[in-house]
């Protein structure tokens, strides 16, 4: 019988081998062992009272079925779909709101740790809040920044403040659907409360308020951290970086950071570059410190500095394994608790940062932005204390790769135009002449149910080969960066001639690395962009375009498929649904959503059938837009695309400077 690969990432499948021969289980072991509960796996079970667990199963459940309160399988299937949305609007939500309190806390000048790193950008929002800047300083402009924005979260009636963001026609699907949402909170609470036992029974109704919390993540929590992020630590512009395990160093103190959260991330860069921590590292015996990142800490640091990233969410333990991880820093979400039993079989010491998220075993150093240096400081001395203890063992394996990173929307709208013409027409053109067959959100998380990795992997690999311009986020970005993906050379050798060509003119890899999970946002403000660009279409939807998380696993990623179906995208996960056991509930998600939408929510396992529909959606798109027909190596007439040498020449001639950089 064939080998069962476990990792698509050759480097991580040698650590997992290396693992079972010492009997250390990782999360491709236990998800061998835990299967998936069937029944609650296809959103069968009901579980929000004590009268039960009621699971709805047999022949004819979607009808006859009943729980001890009458409930009936779409309505269980339903709530079930929006708790996991409520769940993912949360975290993204509350990471936001502590990157705007982080924003006040400077513009009060309580922190001396942090400052304004975007200028522009922090105008640039300030504009879209209508808060006035000429003449102001930019901390009373960055006060009232964080206030407005910290005021979504709480607001009781109205909208968001960045709803008005979307294209017109976006906004008047919302409108008629009901699903503007008011204030984060209040989404978030309501719609806990419409699936609490005898409240909100109507399926369709209840997926409407999963649309609802949905975008209250997306142009809500994802978009304010995503903005503010940038304004603190700067607008990401490309960087070079590496990915791979081969990212550690034999002789240098290992750091990683990992989680979400970027602000104690930043201040740990600034700290490891300090004259006095590294002599100290020195008179330890280490040649220096080593900063690598993990999930979307990672991508939030490489997109701004370059810090190499370890990978994505099923990397975090095969890091430790290596032996070479003499601290790993966590903050929140997708932490394996396994962490800290694990670190224990090694010299490696798991630190939790946030006192939302503690885990026994691990050692707590509370962040606090108003003292973060200090904390920073604390961190990187326990690191570089236990440099000393490390051992021999570990599967060091040494796979890296290079990796282009930094793909923000300021960044892309410069890269077609430069600072003088800065614009989407020419994105815009290539599509319409069929240079670009269409754009593809390739995100999510990695899965230890499949190759992990592997689904990523392939479509990135036949999207661009298709002339599909691939644009990716969090640990799909870890996946497509550990594969050497994330490289211009990629679109030499792999990407269709159409879309070689655009990429080469550029200068651009053919899968841009946009950031983190938050950054999901960025794609929305693309998306617009486009929209208002014009010659495509004049909304969300309708776009030539479909998003894909085909190894999804957490209540987040559930969110960000929502939001961008109510957008007007067709999302297509991978895995089973967890909504598959009732019909009803798949045909409002895919079919009644269309309509209303333009968007969908499909769930397939097969990665070639993903394939295979996202093109439809892109075919179906262009045609009803009547672009030219897609053929592979012949195109309309367009304008021509600027090299970078004619947009250094545009600059020299054009200041006064207009556009963001
Ligand atoms: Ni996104 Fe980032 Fe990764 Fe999935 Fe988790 S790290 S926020 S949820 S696992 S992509």
């Amino acid at each position: 019988m064939d080998k069962i690969v476990k990792s698509a990432n050759e480097a991580a499948e040698q650590i997992i081998e290396w693992s079972e021969s010492h009997e250390i289980d990782t999360c491709f072991d236990r998800a061998k062992k835990m299967k998936p509960c069937p029944i609650g796996s296809s959103g069968a079970c009901c579980r929000i009272c004590h009268v039960g667990p009621c699971r709805f199963v047999g022949p004819n459940a979607e009808e006859e079925a009943r729980g001890v309160c009458g409930a009936t399988l779409p309505t269980v299937a339903s709530r079930n779909l929006l708790r996991m949305a409520i769940g993912g609007a949360a975290a993204h939500s509350d990471h936001a709101r502590d990157m705007a309190f982080t924003l006040l806390a400077v513009a009060n000048g309580e922190t001396s740790d942090f400052s304004i790193t975007d200028v522009k950008k922090l105008y640039r929002i300030a504009g879209i809040l209508e808060i006035e800047f000429e003449g102001r300083t930019v901390n009373d402009v960055a006060r009232d920044v964080a206030t407005k924005l910290i005021e979504d979260f709480g607001r009781q009636k109205g909208e968001l403040n960045f709803i008005k963001r979307a294209p017109k026609k976006t906004q008047e699907r919302w409108k008629k659907w009901g699903i503007i949402p008011r204030g984060v909170d209040r989404e978030i609470t309501e719609s806990m409360h419409r699936t609490h036992i005898g409240v909100d029974h109507d399926p369709d109704n209840i997926l409407l308020s999963t649309l609802k919390v949905s975008l209250a993540d997306g142009w809500g929590g994802s978009m304010i951290s995503t903005d503010i992020t940038d304004i603190l630590f700067g607008t990401p512009k490309p960087v070079k970086a590496e990915a791979g395990f081969g990212i550690f160093k034999e002789d240098e103190v290992n750091l990683i950071v990992h989680g979400h959260e970027p602000s104690l991330a930043e201040i740990i860069i600034d700290v490891v570059n300090e004259k006095e921590m590294k002599e100290y590292a020195k008179s330890k015996g280490a040649n220096g410190i080593n900063l690598g990142g993990m999930c979307c800490t990672a991508n939030e640091v490489l997109m701004r500095h370059g810090i190499p990233t370890a990978g994505g969410f099923t990397n975090q333990e095969l890091a430790i394994l290596t032996g070479l991880v003499d601290a790993m820093t966590v903050d929140v979400q997708c932490i394996m608790p396994a962490l800290a039993e694990l670190s224990k079989k090694f010299h490696t010491k798991l630190i939790t940062t946030s006192y939302k998220a503690k885990i026994p075993g691990a050692i707590h150093i509370q962040y606090d932005e108003h003292r973060a240096k200090e904390i920073a400081r604390e961190i990187v001395n326990l690191a570089i204390e236990n440099y000393a203890n490390r051992k021999a063992e570990g599967s060091h394996v040494s796979d890296k790769f290079p990796v282009i990173a930094g793909f923000s929307h300021e960044y892309i709208e410069y890269m077609q135009g430069g600072s003088w013409r800065a614009s989407f027409r020419p994105l815009n053109d290539a599509i319409m002449a069929g240079r670009i067959r269409g754009v593809v959100g390739l995100v999510g998380c990695d899965n230890p149910r499949v190759p992990s990795q592997g689904l990523h992997r392939f479509l990135a690999l036949e999207l661009i080969k298709h002339d599909v311009l691939v644009v990716s986020t969090g640990c799909g970005s870890a996946a497509c960066g550990t594969a050497g993906y994330l490289t211009p050379e990629m679109a030499l050798e792999n990407a269709g001639p159409g879309l070689r060509e655009v990429c080469e003119a550029i200068g651009i890899p053919p899968i841009l690395h946009l950031g983190s999970c938050v950054d999901n946002s960025r794609i929305l403000t693309i998306a617009t962009a486009m929209a208002e660009e014009g010659g495509l279409s004049d909304e969300i939807g309708g776009m030539p375009a479909v998003g894909i998380a085909p190894e999804w696993m957490s209540e987040k990623a559930i969110a960000i498929g929502c939001y961008f179906v109510a957008s007007g995208v067709p999302v297509i996960f991978g895995g089973e649904s967890p909504v598959g056991a009732s019909e009803q509930v798949t045909r409002i998600i895919t079919e009644v959503w269309f309509e209303r939408f333009k968007g969908a929510l499909h769930f397939e396992p097969d990665p070639e059938k993903i394939l295979d529909l996202t093109l439809k959606y892109i075919d179906m798109a262009r045609e009803a837009l009547k672009l030219r027909k897609y053929e592979p190596g012949k195109f309309g007439a367009e304008r021509v695309l600027m090299d970078m040498a004619a947009r250094r020449e545009l600059e020299r001639a054009a200041k006064p400077h207009i556009g963001i950089y």
